[in-house]
């Protein structure tokens, strides 16, 4: 059994959001395509408090800034993005949510961020996808969305992590390549650490 993992297509990463990816739109499209080929399509959003942990005013700071956790993390900070029930948090009007099994929400702790769609930045707090999917006997997932070098990285490696075969549909991604590199580093990654790499028109 196959998903397909679509990550935070929402509207403060497509142009004229805050946090706005180049081109994050360009992907919906292509995203309402291709999830008829799958047995499970899980989404997910970006769904944080106000005064969130990652956002550069909650700490007067400002985006590209990393801050040290008390925790001892680090934390990367960004202009506030994707507040919970706000426009910026809601899906790009285009994508085709008729699709999706599930909607999943992560970064909803103060406190705490989440890029993966598996675990919180901790490392171990479970956002409850991997029983989700193995709960329908899910082996392989195909992952697409925005960003190609924060919550997609993220999914990827601990996807893999958990278990499953896990691909990158490239075309189907966008980064915001902060710092600059971050996308080619991630990619790079990626692929070391056996993810695979491929386009829409391979599936
Ligand atoms: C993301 C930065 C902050 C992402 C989310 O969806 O990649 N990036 N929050
Ligand atoms: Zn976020």
């Amino acid at each position: 059994m196959k998903a397909l993992i679509i990550i935070d297509i929402q509207n403060d990463f497509c142009p004229g959001g805050t946090l706005a990816v180049p081109d994050g739109d360009k992907v919906v499209e292509v995203i309402n395509s291709l999830c008829g080929r799958f047995d499970k399509v899980i989404a997910t959003r970006d769904w944080h408090p106000q005064k969130h942990v990652s956002f550069g005013s909650t700490h007067q700071r400002t985006t590209g800034e990393i801050i040290k956790l008390p925790s001892g993390e680090e934390q990367m900070l960004w202009p506030d993005h994707c507040v919970q029930g706000s426009k910026g948090a809601d899906f790009h009007k285009n994508l085709a949510i008729k699709n999706f099994n599930i909607i999943l929400h992560k970064g909803m702790n103060p406190d705490l961020d989440s890029y993966s769609a598996f675990y919180e930045n901790d490392g171990k707090t479970s956002t409850g996808l991997t029983y989700y999917l193995n709960g329908f006997k899910i082996k392989e997932v195909f992952l697409c969305g925005l960003a190609t070098d924060y919550c997609v990285y993220f999914t990827a490696l601990d996807s893999l992590k958990e278990g499953f075969t896990t691909n990158l549909i490239l075309d189907c991604c966008r980064a915001v390549n902060l710092p600059e590199g971050s996308e080619k580093k991630a990619l790079k990654e990626m692929k070391d650490s056996g993810i695979k790499i491929l386009n829409s028109s391979e599936i």
